[in-house]
């Protein structure tokens, strides 16, 4: 270890800026990147993601980082030590109620701390097309539970009437089935909805949606035992154990055709990418409801209720709706509009950012980014334009589901495009619109689909970048 002064953590997260210095750590070492930032190979905006904080999560998703001439590059910038020391774990509060949550990936964009709310940043969502776990977006409204999986119980019930209880064994009993889909909260792209005029809810930018592989049990299959006549009823129920202060669960409710019907992949999942499903994202048991929006995909689910009424829950019948832009506080009736299932087409743009300065090479730049559109359509078209709509350009390159049938194609599509331009230009503004298989297609922009919980963001994605000279 070179003889260089000592920093602690708190330290280092100070100089996250260019005013203060932008400083990293990586494994012992404390470097000071500042005049490096502009010069980084792959973009200011992709080394800037670590500022004040480790490099090591950044190198294991921009693979081709971990070799000598690199580690010998940032050895010539060293300043410093890590303190290395019990202190740098924060201490466990034990009135605090958060304290068990997991730990979470330096990566992630905190948009809430307690409940944990983050996001990765866009340029990572789309280095790969299943979701690494822990870059995954997560989405909390309470403490995360911690379950023994001996004591794990999903209680299944008509109305009041408990029919079943089935214990973390039984339900991996029933054939496993696996389903790629992309699981996207609805205040994804909230950020730009509020830019045009200010609403309640956190500032999501493009980032709270993953895709991923989800395996487990086939709701239909779990339900089909309970011998339901799908006309005597109208929802199925599901409820968390996640437990607010007044011992309310989080809920959910989705309708009952789509509940049983085999084509909807309904999974009652205990894998995401192979693995367990980690605590943030539903450990041991969580409901994947494909091409519906996040907010039905109950984590730690403990119960399911077959019932003629939708979920009680606040989160199902007083949130998770959309209204019109004239539709204030004042005015709002949220019995009024339906509950938010399927969800509409979106796309975005996730490299460049905004406000990065981009090479043109041959005469192009080049775009990435995800679509989806919700109910299990297919994605067909990304056009992007930047001349403000005058020509349009479709992107060239698309990954997809392969396996996905029609009408169910509940992962996302990532694309490129390799747009000319004038390379007389210093800035464009790039616009993505996505088109799916209903030929449904994004609106123009967030004035005319501004609504006060910032819901259902899927306007254009209009991203601004100055081009090098
Ligand atoms: N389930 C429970 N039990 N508690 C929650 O807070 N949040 C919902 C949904 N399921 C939530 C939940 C919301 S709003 C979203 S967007 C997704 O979970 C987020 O899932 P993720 O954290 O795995 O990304
Ligand atoms: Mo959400």
């Amino acid at each position: 270890i070179p003889n260089l002064k000592t920093y602690t953590m708190e330290e280092i997260g100070k100089h996250d800026n260019k005013k203060d210095g932008i400083w990293i750590y990586y494994k012992e070492g404390v470097y000071d990147i500042t005049n490096f930032v502009d010069k980084h190979p792959g973009g200011a905006s992709k080394i800037i993601m670590a500022a004040g904080a480790s490099i090591e999560p950044f190198w294991g998703i921009f693979a081709n980082h971990n070799v000598p001439e690199i580690h010998n590059l940032l050895e010539s910038m060293r300043i410093g030590n890590l303190e290395i020391n019990e202190s740098n774990e924060k201490s466990v509060d034990s009135n605090d109620p958060y304290a068990n949550d997991p730990k979470r990936h330096k990566a992630l964009k905190v948009n809430g701390p307690k409940p944990f709310c983050g996001e990765p940043p866009a340029p990572m969502l789309v280095e790969s097309f299943y979701t690494p776990l822990d870059l995954f977006y997560v989405r909390n409204h309470l403490p995360v539970p911690e379950v023994d999986i001996k004591n794990y119980e999903l209680e299944i019930a008509i109305e009041d009437d408990t029919k079943k209880i089935l214990n973390f064994e039984a339900i991996k009993k029933y054939p496993k089935y696996s389903v790629t889909t992309a699981l996207m909260c609805g205040g994804n792209r909230r950020s730009e909805m509020h830019a045009v005029k200010p609403l309640k809810g956190l500032s999501w930018s493009v980032g709270a949606v993953g895709n991923a592989t989800w395996s487990g049990a086939r709701l239909c299959d779990v339900l089909a035992d309970l011998n339901i006549n799908e006309d005597d009823w109208n929802h199925v129920q599901f409820e968390g154990l996640d437990l607010d202060p007044a011992g309310v669960p989080y809920g959910a409710s989705i309708p009952i055709n789509r509940a049983l019907n085999p084509r909807a992949d309904i999974l009652l999942a205990y894998e995401m990418n192979g693995e367990t499903i980690p605590r943030d994202h539903g450990y041991p048991i969580r409901v994947i409801v494909p091409g519906v929006v996040g907010a039905r995909n109950v984590k730690w689910l403990a119960k399911i209720v077959i019932s003629k009424e939708e979920s009680l829950s606040q989160f199902q019948r007083g949130d998770y709706k959309g209204f019109s832009p004239s539709v204030d506080w004042d005015t709002v009736d949220f019995s009024k509009s339906p509950a938010i299932q399927d969800m509409p087409v979106i796309s975005a743009i996730c490299n460049p950012v905004p406000g990065e300065q981009i090479n043109i090479v041959d005469g192009k730049i080049c775009v990435k980014g995800y679509a989806w559109s919700g109910g299990g359509n297919k994605i067909i078209r990304v056009d992007l334009t930047i001349d403000q709509g005058k020509t349009w350009h479709v992107a060239e390159h698309m990954i997809q589901d392969k396996n996905a049938k029609d009408g169910r194609h509940w992962a996302w599509t990532l694309w490129t495009a390799n747009i000319p331009v004038d390379s007389k230009l210093n800035e464009v503004e790039i616009w993505a619109k996505a088109v799916d298989a209903s030929y449904n297609v994004q609106p123009e922009n967030f004035e005319n689909i501004w609504n006060l919980r910032g819901l259902l963001c899927n306007a254009y994605h209009k991203v601004k970048v100055q081009i090098k000279k």
